[in-house]
């Protein structure tokens, strides 16, 4: 179906009630709703729905870099290019029954700035109990025997009711890059994340599952993911915010970025290989109350 501005939309709808929207534009998701119709991810009154300006909020997909360095766009493009729906997909087992099979090949301009061939197929599905699971399968197509090298994050805005009372669980001890004080790395510390400032961290060598406590919700976000060593944690708080145009002034006070990412040591590819990043969302109720 259509979505704002004309752009290509596919709605998710699991048979309990919850449902997911992902443009075309980008392989974006922009809402995944529970199955009391609540929604579970920040997207901003301000973003943008036209190209190739990325969305601000949902589930960026940033490919075939994470970050801003050479000639590449911010984040990469893929997050910034239409992509279509697969239609005869490789075969990829799911217990999913709603779910949409996307695919992403270069344009000649991408062939430009990023000379490589590839196949980028991503797979957004529903699982039964409203668990939001993405899948990126990237092959390397190179007809010239050449591999390639790239780094990944799925960009997850998740919706918080209130960030000063939120807590993320499962980086405490590990190794950070500080994206604000020049990549320097040092060690976090032994306890459960919280927020009372500007945050941009990319966090090494995490586990496999992270949550995110939402106190006045009494809801926790469970990300659990494989192939995806590292996570991005980021909140823009008051000062930034006000220099993006598609971020309203105080939003940074209900959203949070806990991005499935590799970063630390991207992945090198040869012709014929295939990546995969797996990432599964669930919310859960939690007795969880802030300070404890
Ligand atoms: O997620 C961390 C980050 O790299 C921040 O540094 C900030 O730039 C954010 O991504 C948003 O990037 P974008 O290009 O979507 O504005």
């Amino acid at each position: 179906c259509k979505g704002i501005n004309g752009l290509d939309k596919v709605v998710l709808r699991e048979p309990r009630g919850s449902t997911a929207e992902v443009y075309l534009y980008g392989a974006h998701v922009t809402s995944w709703k529970n199955d009391h119709g609540e929604e579970l991810l920040f997207v901003s009154s301000k973003a943008m729905f036209k190209p190739p300006k990325a969305i601000r909020g949902g589930i960026p997909v940033c490919f075939p870099q994470f970050g801003s360095h050479g000639s590449l766009e911010q984040h990469g493009f893929a997050r910034n290019r239409f992509w279509s729906i697969d239609t005869d997909p490789p075969p990829f087992p799911t217990n999913s029954k709603s779910f949409i099979d996307l695919i992403l090949k270069p344009s000649e301009e991408d062939v430009q700035k990023w000379p490589h061939s590839y196949e980028f197929r991503l797979r957004v599905a529903l699982g039964t109990g409203g668990d939001l699971m993405l899948t990126s399968r990237i092959r390397n197509t190179n007809a010239d025997g050449k591999p390639f090298t790239f780094t990944f994050a799925y960009h997850t805005y998740f919706s918080v009711s209130d960030i000063s009372e939120v807590r993320v669980e499962g980086l405490e001890t590990l190794d950070y890059l500080d994206n604000l004080q020049n990549k320097e790395r040092s060690t976090e510390q032994g306890d459960a994340l919280t927020f009372e400032s500007e945050v941009d961290k990319t966090y090494l060598g995490t586990p496999t599952k992270i949550a995110i406590l939402d106190h006045e919700k009494k809801r926790t976000f469970v990300l659990r993911k494989d192939g995806l060593p590292d996570a991005v944690v980021w909140n823009p708080w008051d000062k930034k915010a006000k220099t993006m145009a598609d971020f309203g002034d105080d939003e940074y006070k209900h959203m949070l970025c806990v991005e499935a990412a590799v970063v630390g040591k991207p992945i090198t590819l040869k012709p014929g290989e295939e990546w995969k990043g797996r990432l599964e969302l669930s919310a859960v109720p939690s007795s969880y109350c802030s300070g404890q």
